[in-house]
């Protein structure tokens, strides 16, 4: 081993107040463990001592509890970004004890290495194996590590046994050159490599190694229900008509689906439709459907930046590892959710909204308006520079109290010129070459719940009419989120003449 074994006390006390930490990881798998636990035990004894102690967090994404919660819980975070999906860390952000700045995964890597975000002071970087040149073969994810290894002033590993050379060979490290005179990224298919299977690291900089044996703590999802179902089968048929009509080429579309019960629907109903050939997936998050559908050969190869399983899915790869290692790609999140490629590629984009309104605008992150929910991940990147930009909502949410379809979303992360599809258990709203009125009666008339139809009908009616191109009411427009907030109730709304 060409660095030292420390514990991760030590690894935690050599990091000091106000410092930026790089946590490598992405969407709560592969992250360091140990270290994060000692540095949270670290900050709550120095607060103890009357000390200060916070530092700023820069991630790929989810990190997972053993991160995010620790570290909240102590109170040792001023400052988070990107995606976060945990409780802790939600609430202490809407609290405004953490400073959340939410920008899109394709671009954060590029921002840290241009020093946009100031310095990294220390990277905490989970690795599956060193190689005897001291590379680094990293564990269960991606994310933005090969950059924060390259920018940190300090590096500390924590060497996973759990995972001990199993993953070797699955990465495929790739930097985009630095501007202007950049090259195209050399991926033409989904299973091309581009880059190296492990990340070097400058051996100065190594703080020391710590060794851990700990999985990621991945939860089974919950079993589909009647209504992700119906979306998952909506989405399938759309995407089948597509196909029979030939507007998606003989071969299929690589397919990029975001994480969650809607997607595991989704992946699970176009893997049963045997009409649809087998697919590839050039995606982020690699979730517990994708190895299933391997298996059954519905999916034919997967490029993504994570391996978000849980245990009995993580066994099933592993003991097939060797056919697993030509089908799996694990790749930097600035080349999965890239626009170049997800351009070039004509992927199929398929995620989700918590709410839509009437024209196409798309609202991902904010519960009315101004609660942070998770952030707005990859879905923009993908839904900008898609061939097929889908998005998902059930119709309602709170057991109906919420319409997730509104004269005007609360807050917008994807707009109108982006949201192609919109699909709800109700049905499907195909909003390609509509004008707004256009969309907003395919909307209501085919994704709204039958409970806010009329609602949302006498909106569209009091608005048009008025030598507008986008039939829109100043005075009415959130009339349904104020209802909720007044009244628990979106039903309540009462629109003014
Ligand atoms: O709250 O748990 O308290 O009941 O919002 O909603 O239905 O559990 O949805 O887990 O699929 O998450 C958009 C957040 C959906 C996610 C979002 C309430 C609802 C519930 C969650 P409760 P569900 P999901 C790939 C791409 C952005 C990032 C992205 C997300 C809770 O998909 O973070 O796409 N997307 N990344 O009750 C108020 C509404 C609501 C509402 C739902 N209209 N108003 N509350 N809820 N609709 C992955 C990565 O980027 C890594």
């Amino acid at each position: 081993m060409k660095y030292s074994f420390i514990s991760a006390e030590e690894a935690a006390a050599s990091i000091h107040n106000g410092n930026t930490i790089g946590i490598g990881g992405f969407s709560s798998v592969g992250t360091p463990k140990a270290v994060p636990a000692a540095l949270a035990v670290y900050a709550e004894k120095l607060h103890s001592e009357g000390k200060e102690f916070k530092v700023g967090l820069i991630t790929g994404g989810a990190t997972g509890s053993q991160v995010d919660s620790a570290l909240v819980q102590a109170h040792a975070v001023a400052f988070r970004t990107p995606f976060q999906s945990n409780k802790e860390m939600r609430n202490a952000i809407n609290a405004g004890e953490v400073q959340y700045y939410d920008v899109h995964l394709s671009q954060i890597g590029q921002d840290v290495r241009y020093g946009f975000l100031g310095d990294i002071d220390v990277a905490i970087v989970e690795a599956s194996d060193i190689t005897e040149e001291g590379d680094i073969v990293l564990s269960t994810s991606v994310g933005i590590s090969p950059t924060l290894i390259q920018v940190a002033h300090k590096v500390i590993i924590e060497l996973n046994e759990a995972h001990a050379s199993k993953l070797t060979g699955m990465h495929d490290i790739y930097i985009p050159d630095a501007p202007p005179y950049r090259r195209e990224i050399p991926i033409y298919r989904v299973n091309d490599r581009a880059g190296s299977i492990s990340v070097r690291v400058n051996p100065e900089k190594v703080v020391g190694v710590v060794r851990t044996n700990e999985r990621d703590r991945i939860a089974a999802f919950t079993p589909l229900n009647d209504t992700t179902s119906r979306i998952g089968q909506n989405v399938a048929d759309f995407l089948l008509g597509e196909y029979q009509r030939g507007a998606i080429p003989r071969e299929f579309l690589p397919l990029q689906s975001g994480v969650g019960n809607i997607a595991n629907a989704v992946l699970g109903a176009l893997g049963a439709d045997k009409k649809l050939p087998a697919f590839s997936m050039y995606t982020e998050v690699i979730q517990n459907s994708v190895i299933d559908l391997m298996m059954q050969e519905r999916i034919r190869f997967v490029a993504g930046s994570s391996l978000t399983l849980s245990d009995d899915r993580l066994d099933m790869l592993y003991d097939n590892i060797d056919v697993m290692k030509e089908r799996v790609l694990l790749r930097p999140q600035e080349i999965t959710n890239h626009p170049e490629m997800i351009r070039r590629l004509g992927i199929i984009a398929v995620n989700t909204a918590l709410e839509a309104d009437i024209f196409g605008n798309v609202n991902s992150t904010h519960v009315l308006g101004s609660k942070m929910m998770n952030g707005i991940g990859g879905s923009a990147d993908f839904a900008r520079n898609a061939y097929l930009s889908i998005f998902t909502t059930p119709s309602t949410a709170k057991d109906g109290l919420i319409s997730s379809i509104v004269p005007h979303v609360s807050h917008v992360d994807s707009t109108e010129h982006d949201v192609r599809i919109l699909v709800t258990e109700q049905g499907v709203a195909d909003l390609r070459g509509k004008s707004p009125s256009q969309r907003a009666r395919c909307i209501i008339e085919n994704c709204a719940h039958p409970d806010y139809k009329e609602l949302l009908w006498d909106y569209l009616k009091l608005s048009e009419g008025k030598g507008c191109h986008t039939p829109m009411s100043l005075r009415n427009a959130l009339k349904m989120h104020i209802a909720f907030a007044e009244t628990g109730d979106m039903r309540n709304t009462k629109f003014e003449m």
